[in-house]
């Protein structure tokens, strides 16, 4: 009888152990790249993406705008000019847009996998603040409540270099003397914890650089729960 049961037991305490492995599992961390026009925001993060990748780490790439979604879309057609929203429209699109994210991101994050995030709810009040009549403390409101990066990679570069990079694409929002409004306003909402870096380097150089904050950041936060933004 007692011969009988112990495969059981044994069977019992392994998926015990199993389940609490799963519920204590090391998560994953929430890594933001925010800075002003072509500073090499998705360069970076395409490549630290295909880098971690490549080490086998859990990782996976989000951007802000997602253009793929039905929210995205109407994003989308609004910064191609193809349409006209009002201006607080347009700001609570964009963050609908992250919050149609959120919950998976929780999930992955809880499941072990580093999100590398393009653009999040800072952008979306740099951007916002920028236009006549809307302050600081209205725009982050929407975003409340949005699961808070971990570390963010705030990206600078001068004027000049900026410029030979390119010149401004064709979408809203890509003139002069906006993105300054722009710049100043990230300045303004800029938390002591960001890391800023001179993306004035090579792409290898800045990519060495932000490779190894992002390692020590991703094993700093194994334990710690998901923090929640501007609350
Ligand atoms: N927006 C908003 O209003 N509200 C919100 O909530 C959010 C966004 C989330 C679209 O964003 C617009 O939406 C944006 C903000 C607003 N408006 N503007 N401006 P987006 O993220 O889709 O924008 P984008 O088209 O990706 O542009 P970008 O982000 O400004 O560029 P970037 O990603 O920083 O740069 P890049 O594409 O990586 O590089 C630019 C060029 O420089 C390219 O030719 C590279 O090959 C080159 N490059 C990159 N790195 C280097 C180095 N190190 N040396 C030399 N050359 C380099
Ligand atoms: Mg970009």
């Amino acid at each position: 009888m007692t011969r009988l049961r112990w495969p059981f037991s044994r069977l019992i305490l392994r998926h015990s152990l199993r389940q609490m492995n799963t519920e204590m599992s090391k998560r994953g961390a929430l890594i933001v790249f925010e800075g002003c026009d072509r500073c090499g925001k998705t360069t970076q993060c395409k490549k630290l993406v295909e880098v971690l990748e490549n080490e086998k780490e859990d990782v996976q790439f989000l951007r802000f705008p997602d253009r793929t979604t039905v929210i995205g879309k109407m994003i989308n057609a609004y910064l191609n000019g193809s349409s006209e929203l009002d201006d607080h429209v347009i700001h609570l699109l964009f963050s609908a847009n992250r919050w149609e994210a959120a919950k998976n991101m929780k999930k992955l994050l809880q499941g072990g996998t580093t999100l590398i995030v393009d653009r999040y709810a800072y952008s979306g009040v740099a951007f916002t603040a920028a236009k006549a009549g809307f302050e600081v403390d209205w725009c982050k409101q929407p975003d409340v409540g949005l699961p808070k990066p971990d570390l963010v990679i705030y990206l600078t570069l001068n004027q000049q270099e900026a410029a030979r990079r390119g010149g401004f694409g064709t979408e809203r929002y890509e003139q002069a003397e906006f993105q300054k409004k722009v710049a100043e306003n990230f300045e303004t909402i800029r938390e002591k914890d960001w890391k800023v870096i001179d993306a004035d380097k090579s792409i290898e150089d800045l990519h060495a650089e932000i490779k190894s904050l992002v390692k020590k950041t991703m094993n700093d936060v194994h334990w710690e729960e998901i923090r929640t933004l501007w609350t």
